[in-house]
């Protein structure tokens, strides 16, 4: 009689066959048995105006290690911020989870919106000045788009995947094309690049090709289908889909078209280290990391485990993603979720059998232009940095991350 019914384990165990015959910990709840709510929130403003979490849900931004100062600081300073990916499911981040970043520690402005401008000057027909109410008469994009913070990067004392990587995220941006605004001004024949500027002058500031500011830059006002979030630029920003972190430039007010390349104070934390590589790197290389299990988490038991990771390219949409589960002697592809849309975080899963063993877990991905992520020892040969461990090198490390499973199913950093 029971043999008939499809019960949960078998279910599941069915399930497993694709996996090649998983085996599940999980205790067989009896009909009737289930939890039930005993407790009920009570009705706040925080549930039903603007809607909060569980309080079960406990998931929060850090300081990004480096820095490893409080955010805000006793100054109401704000540094450079960190994602919790550790906790990521789907490809979007929470706006409120999205990291920050904050060229050398800024304090949020408080913009009202109907005051706020945004100017066009420089090698133009017209010099024009948009509201926001101008800017949201025109006609509009959506499109999902990662962010990464050129130093967002491994090192040995990292521990989670939060600060290994969390300095990138990804949100649904809504704007008006920077091309539909630059062709309203007009651009001079002599017009070959941008500067863009945020309200704080000195900062966020950055030049920009005029092929990418007529490509796919968005002028964006919207983010994750709500205004954008006053960290990460309310009420206007530019978004350069692919390019480093700090060509996005918050409190957007003003577009200069130039004749060259400006050096901007963005330029002046390279310029100090090196003149040969003052210049930025501008587009972000093939990167992925595995977010399940990633170090700091415990598996709980042998057998089934959805492995599951970001992908993501300055270069256009993720093609494939291989995962490793032996350090890297032997690779096989892992399943892309859904669309993987262009300069977009992208969902990679792959189905694992843990036997108890020590492993070594490792993802890395290919672009649609073919570039694939590069391992820790070719990205230090690049930047000529000793011993294979790119550490401190000038540009990005965009290298594949180890996660070391060890016999007691704790996760671990694995790099040296
Ligand atoms: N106006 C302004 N724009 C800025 C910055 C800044 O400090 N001020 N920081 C830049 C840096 S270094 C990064 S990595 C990105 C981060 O965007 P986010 O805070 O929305 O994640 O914004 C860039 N744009
Ligand atoms: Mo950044």
């Amino acid at each position: 009689m029971g043999s008939q019914k499809p019960d949960r384990r078998g279910f599941l165990k069915g399930g497993a066959a694709l996996a090649g015959g998983l085996t599940l910990g999980a205790t067989e709840p009896a009909f009737g048995q289930l939890p039930h709510p005993h407790r009920y929130i009570k009705g706040t403003d925080d549930l039903v105006a603007y809607g909060g979490r569980s309080s079960f849900v406990t998931s929060v931004r850090i300081a990004h290690p480096p820095d490893n100062r409080p955010s805000p600081d006793a100054f109401g300073l704000v540094f450079h911020v960190a994602a919790p990916l550790q906790d990521s499911v789907g490809m979007i981040t929470p706006s409120s989870l999205h990291f920050i970043g904050t060229t050398r520690g800024s304090f949020v402005p408080d913009i009202d919106p109907r005051e706020h401008r945004l100017m066009f000057h420089g090698l133009v027909d017209r010099p024009l000045v948009f509201t926001m109410e101008d800017l949201k008469r025109l006609p509009s994009v959506t499109r999902p788009h990662f962010i990464e913070c050129a130093g967002n990067r491994s090192s040995p004392s990292h521990r989670t995947v939060q600060e290994t990587h969390g300095m990138t995220s990804c949100a649904e941006w809504t704007g008006v094309l920077l091309s539909t605004l630059l062709k309203e001004t007009g651009v001079k024949a002599a017009g070959k690049w941008i500067v863009a500027e945020g309200v704080e002058e000195v900062k966020g500031a950055s030049s920009i090709p005029m092929e990418k500011a007529m490509d796919d830059c968005i002028v964006a006002y919207g983010m994750n289908g709500e205004a954008i979030r006053p960290q990460n630029g309310f009420p206007l920003r530019l978004l350069v889909p692919g390019f480093e972190g700090i060509f996005n430039s918050k409190y957007l007010r003003r577009i200069k078209v130039v004749d060259r390349y400006y050096m901007t104070y963005n330029d002046y934390g390279h310029l100090d280290r090196d003149p040969k590589v003052a210049a930025l790197g501008y587009q972000i290389g093939p990167k992925s990391v595995i977010t399940f299990p990633s170090g700091g988490q415990q598996l709980t038991d042998r057998g089934f485990y959805e492995v599951s990771g970001l992908a993501w390219s300055g270069g256009g949409a993720i093609s494939r993603v291989e995962v490793s589960t032996d350090g890297g002697r032997r690779w096989a592809d892992a399943e892309i979720q859904g669309t993987a849309y262009r300069m977009a975080h992208t969902r990679f899963r792959f189905q694992w059998n843990w036997d108890g063993n020590e492993a070594e877990l490792l993802s890395r991905c290919t672009d649609e232009i073919g570039q694939v992520q590069p391992t820790r020892s070719q990205v230090a040969a690049y930047f000529g940095a000793p011993e294979g461990r790119p550490f401190g090198v000038p540009g990005q490390d965009n290298s594949v991350q180890p996660w070391r499973i060890a016999s007691d199913g704790s996760v671990h950093n694995a790099i040296t």
